[in-house]
């Protein structure tokens, strides 16, 4: 038996096959979960669906983070199929304005951009948890995914960094009033994988060569290794785990000096 048996996952962000939320959905749903997926808006519904009959006749609903009808309406179409709860919510969000992530922060970092950015990767995950949290059982926990940006300057990632930043407070400041629920929280700092997200992004190709050169692993990391981890934080054997950042990055965060 799977350690997900018995557990019920409502799993946000799933855009295609490569989507770090897809990988996520596949690993839980191997262990034994059952689950229910949203996507975005009508374009991405029909590939939701396909996930979903991949993964056990899943539950599918439309989410816009962005929107608090959106969020209420999802919460309900939850409970109306799940009417006496469910354990794990899976937050695998992120947006911001193309033109925002090219070029130096300071001129490309707009009043909207910025206000955008943190609204959708990170406000949401306050907004999302709020909206559900009645119907979270205990022993349940909260999953979001982050992104090195949030402790280091890098290229291009600009608006971004800041906005995962504040995404990986709010993990600290919700693990301390979710634990009064007998719920846990945390994010996976993943390493960068090619996904949709990634794929408009320029020289993303050379900065997936850079950190497998420089990584103790020597290469980069997988989704399916980010579903795998994703599964067990979510599950019972990471019960003592809460508030916490877990790096699946190949051990990339951990040197430096790489060229020495
Ligand atoms: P992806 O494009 O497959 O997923 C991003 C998802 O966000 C999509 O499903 C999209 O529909 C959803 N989304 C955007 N705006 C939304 C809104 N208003 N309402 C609802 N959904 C919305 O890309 P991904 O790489 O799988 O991204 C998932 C998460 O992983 C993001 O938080 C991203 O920051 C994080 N992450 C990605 C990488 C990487 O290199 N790919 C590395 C670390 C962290
Ligand atoms: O968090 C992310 C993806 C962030 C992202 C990407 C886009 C592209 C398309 C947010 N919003 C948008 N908006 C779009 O219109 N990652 C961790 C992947 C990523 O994105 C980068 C990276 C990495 C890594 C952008 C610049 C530099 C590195």
């Amino acid at each position: 038996m799977g350690f997900l048996a018995g557990k019920r996952a409502l799993i946000v962000g799933i855009a295609s096959t490569r989507s770090i939320a897809y990988a996520i959905a596949g690993s839980m749903h191997r262990e034994g979960a059952e689950l229910a997926l949203s996507y975005q808006n009508d374009k991405l519904k029909s590939r939701v669906e396909s996930a979903a009959a991949e993964f056990g006749d899943a539950l599918t609903m439309e989410l816009d983070v962005g929107s608090d009808e959106s969020l209420a309406a999802a919460a309900n179409a939850v409970q109306a199929h799940w009417s006496d709860g469910f354990d794990i919510l899976v937050h695998a969000v992120g947006f911001a304005p193309r033109e925002a992530l090219q070029g130096r922060f300071i001129d490309n970092v707009g009043r909207s951009d910025y206000s955008i950015a943190h609204d959708i990767s990170a406000y949401s995950l306050t907004a999302l948890t709020r909206a559900v949290l009645p119907q979270l059982r205990e022993g349940g926990s909260v999953l979001t995914l982050s992104y090195l940006g949030a402790e280091r300057g890098i290229p291009n990632y600009n608006v971004m960094g800041p906005a995962k930043a504040s995404l990986e407070s709010s993990v600290r400041f919700l693990a301390r009033d979710l634990g009064g629920d007998k719920l846990r929280i945390n994010a996976i700092s993943a390493g960068p994988i090619k996904t949709l997200a990634a794929a408009g992004v320029s020289g993303f190709r050379n900065m997936l060569t850079h950190v497998a050169e420089s990584s103790p692993l020597q290469r980069n990391v997988t989704a399916i290794e980010v579903g795998n981890t994703a599964a067990f934080l979510c599950s019972d054997l990471a019960s003592g785990i809460t508030g916490e950042i877990v790096h699946v990055d190949g051990g990339y965060s951990t040197v430096a000096l790489t060229g020495a």
